[in-house]
């Protein structure tokens, strides 16, 4: 069927054999884009446009094989030849599109949205160096450009060009787009990705530092920097605008392509926006209406039948409100429209609750959202209803038909068939491939929960993934691991709210209990992995502590046979797939109310980890799926916290004072961390954090914590009933795979056709 030895000797004139792994992954690069192209795209009536500041994609090649169906058989021939598929893929650049789970949560509904043979494309911008790339220097995070796009990559450039209005002049953009071949279909869809048609790599300076105000050359360099200064807003607004801009031409042009009169545009288009920050499509889409000769009413009438929002998070600080100020600046013809949008949301009511402009002239993004568009939804069952009861509790009560849920999901092409092999296989053998299309079948498996063998295949498993992320921070860290220790993993963004500084003082706990001669009966390797925003200080200061804890363990002999820290660099997608597989112990262990789903929990529970976490996003679903003995859920409910912050009567001193809890503190500023490296300044700032502020109440649950954690590691030692939890947790994962989601945004929202 397909003869990859033939394809080789026609780019290179010669044999598989005689190649590098460099230049076979450009020879699979070549060979895979040609298949993907050969598709036809999606071209029913009605198409989403999913438009987001982020896709983190991750590497494609594996991916887009076995969505082509391809995999199998090119491994295969590729061995003949006595080469590895999983080296070449090495060779891959991993595009860092992306922050985090908002980001790779829209790289996995464009697999799902194309494998279910829906009509959607994803629409955002090419940034040259995305996310930056994480170094550990002197026990500290440092940043520098990732530099993902290669004379040969995944994007192909399109005729399609735009100018965009700014205050002071018009940039030109260029559109490149990269295939996104659904699992075994006959179509395809796309990603749309616009760039700076004059955008220059040469300003960056030294490490992600460039010229902050020179637009013209910088516009997507870099994925959203920082916006800690005004500075780094504006160019936040201006890339904003660039993307919006940029989509809201191409579905226009699409819609009239395919015989739209506009009047009729929602016919033809739904906008999902991802998130605020392509909130400004919403006022563009009528200014371009407009201009297309449609009365301002009925332009307001056919977006808000067209755009609909998706909110990810509650936390005020990430909420955007953009200065009028700053608008005026960057997008002063939109400014008329947002007011005059506001004007007619205050008529509805006037309540600073639901206030697009506010007393101090600034626009809520969010709020424009939900009176211009037709549905919000949450992305996890308790996540939506916070929005409801309190967060967004005045939309609730003015617009309730508009609130819904839709709760997160994960691809299990990647997060299965492509991180875990082995188990993919394993779980064919056993129930067959029917879960591949309808991933609830894996509740088959609960018929397999006493089964000796699949219980003894599974040990296995685990164990050789062990050894194959073994193999792989050896190789990029140079750090030894055991695989016969328990693996228990952190890896997300570093975020105060996500409580990673409780798992620190977990691990100085456990220190501490082997230092006073209690060996635990198996050693325990503490994982964390995650990039810090780099103005955020307390997440570096964390990051500080993990470092150096690690270095101060590893020269313990007392304690490193029984205890490792590590802390994994640069985590990324490519780390993930290395990582999740490999682990014993899920760590979903935010604030209960403030992280909004999660999507790293369900890749660990499909994969035969276990969870330990808070009831918080979508760790409460998982909960109620697997029941109370198969998670280790402990720690305060959200109800108690939000009482907590509106009470304001949360006083972290009231924990310190507690002897399970002061000297676990005290040690972050003790001569041991200080002598190993320890930065004073970091460790006093953490430490003082943590005694006097604690917005995020680490210590509030870190005693139930540390009691849950270790029954969990007594637990493991009984492997019957360990191996049995897992099981119940694989064969329930079938509810977080993004097809579901992405069903159920079709069927609510979208409603397009197949
Ligand atoms: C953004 C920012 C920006 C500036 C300051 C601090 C901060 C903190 C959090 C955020 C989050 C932005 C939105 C986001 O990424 N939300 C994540 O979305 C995932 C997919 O729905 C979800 O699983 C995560 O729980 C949620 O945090």
């Amino acid at each position: 069927m397909i003869n990859l030895q033939n394809f080789v000797q026609t780019m290179y004139a010669k044999r598989i054999e005689d190649c590098s792994d460099q230049e076979l992954y450009y020879a699979l690069l070549a060979f895979t884009k040609q298949r993907s192209e050969a598709k036809c795209t999606n071209d029913q009536k009605k198409k989403v446009y999913y438009i987001s500041a982020e896709f983190l994609i991750g590497k494609l090649l594996s991916n887009n094989l076995i969505n082509l169906g391809l995999y199998d058989e090119v491994k295969h021939q590729l061995a003949e030849a006595g080469k590895d598929l999983i080296a070449i893929e090495e060779m891959e650049m991993e595009p860092s599109l992306g922050n985090g789970g908002l980001g790779r949560l829209a790289a996995c509904f464009l697999d799902s949205i194309a494998s279910l043979g829906l009509s959607g494309d994803g629409v955002g911008l090419n940034y040259h160096f995305g996310l930056f790339r994480q170094l550990f220097q002197y026990h500290q995070q440092s940043a520098v450009p990732n530099e993902w796009i290669t004379p040969r990559s995944w994007l192909t450039e399109s005729p399609i060009s735009y100018q965009v209005p700014f205050a002071n002049f018009t940039l030109t953009s260029k559109l490149y787009d990269i295939d996104v071949p659904g699992y075994k279909t006959e179509k395809k869809n796309r990603l749309r990705l616009f760039d700076l048609a004059s955008v220059d790599d040469n300003i960056i300076d030294d490490g992600i530092d460039f010229d902050m105000d020179d637009i013209f050359r910088n516009l997507t360099l870099f994925l959203y920097p920082d916006d800690s200064t005004d500075q780094g807003k504006i160019l936040r607004i201006f890339q904003q605008y660039f993307m919006v801009s940029n989509a809201a031409q191409l579905l226009i042009d699409e819609a009239v392509a395919k015989g739209s009169t506009i009047h009729d545009l929602a016919d033809y288009a739904v906008v999902q926006i991802n998130d605020t920050h392509p909130s400004l499509v919403i006022p563009e889409l009528i200014r371009l209406l407009e201009l297309r000769g449609i009365a301002f009413d009925e332009a307001v009438e056919i977006v808000k039948s067209m755009t609909a929002y998706t909110n990810h998070t509650i936390l005020s600080e990430a909420l955007e409100k953009w200065p009028l100020e700053f608008l005026n600046k960057v997008v002063p013809h939109l400014v008329p429209f947002i007011e005059e949008l506001d004007r007619r949301a205050k008529e509805i009511e006037n309540n600073p609750a639901v206030n697009i402009i506010d007393e101090h002239g600034r626009v809520h993004m969010a709020h424009m959202d939900i009176h211009y568009g037709y549905s919000i939804n949450g992305v996890a069952a308790l996540h939506t209803e916070i929005l409801k009861s309190s967060e967004l509790k005045a939309f609730y009560d003015l617009y309730p038909d508009k609130f819904n849920n839709k709760t997160n999901g994960i691809t299990f092409r990647r997060w299965l068939m492509h991180a875990n092999p082995r188990l993919a296989h394993y779980l064919d053998d056993l129930i067959g491939r029917d879960y591949h299309r309808r991933a609830e079948a894996l509740e088959d498996l609960l018929a397999h929960k006493d089964d000796a063998a699949f219980k003894q295949e599974l040990e296995k498993i685990k164990h050789h993934n062990k050894r194959k992320l073994q193999r792989h921070i050896a190789k990029t860290q140079g750090v030894e691991v055991n695989p016969d220790s328990i693996f228990d993993v952190q890896i997300k963004r570093m975020h105060e709210y996500k409580r990673q500084q409780m798992n620190v003082l977990y691990v100085i706990h456990k220190y501490l209990d082997i230092k006073a001669g209690n060996i635990p009966a198996r050693p325990l390797t503490v994982f964390f992995g995650g990039k810090a925003a780099p103005a955020y200080t307390i997440a570096q200061d964390i990051i500080h502590l993990i470092l150096v804890l690690s270095q101060v363990i590893q020269h313990d002999p007392e304690v490193s046979p029984h205890l490792q820290l590590v802390m994994i660099e640069n985590y990324n997608v490519t780390e993930a797939s290395f990582i999740i597989p490999a682990a014993d112990i899920s760590e979903q262990i935010s604030l209960a109310s403030k992280e909004a789903s999660g999507t790293g929990n369900m890749k660990f529970m499909l994969n035969g980890a276990l969870t330990i976490g808070t009831d918080d996003g979508a760790n409460v679903e998982i909960h109620e799926l697997v029941g109370d003995d198969n998670i280790y859920i402990f720690g305060q409910d959200s109800q108690t916290v939000i009482d907590y912050y509106a009470n304001g009567t949360y006083n972290p001193h009231h924990f310190y004072e507690k002897d399970a809890i002061r000297p676990l503190v005290d040690f972050i500023t003790s001569d041991v961390i200080r002598q190993a490296g320890g930065i004073d300044e970091r460790l006093w700032r953490l430490q003082d954090n943590l005694k006097h502020n604690d917005h995020f109440m680490t210590l509030l649950d870190l005693e139930e914590y540390i009691e849950t954690k270790e029954r969990m590691l007594a637990d493991y030692e009984d492997r019957d009933a360990w191996l049995e939890k897992v099981i119940v947790n694989i064969a329930k994962a079938g509810f977080f795979s993004s097809d579901r989601t992405i069903e159920q945004y079709n069927e609510d929202i979208w409603h397009l056709e197949k």
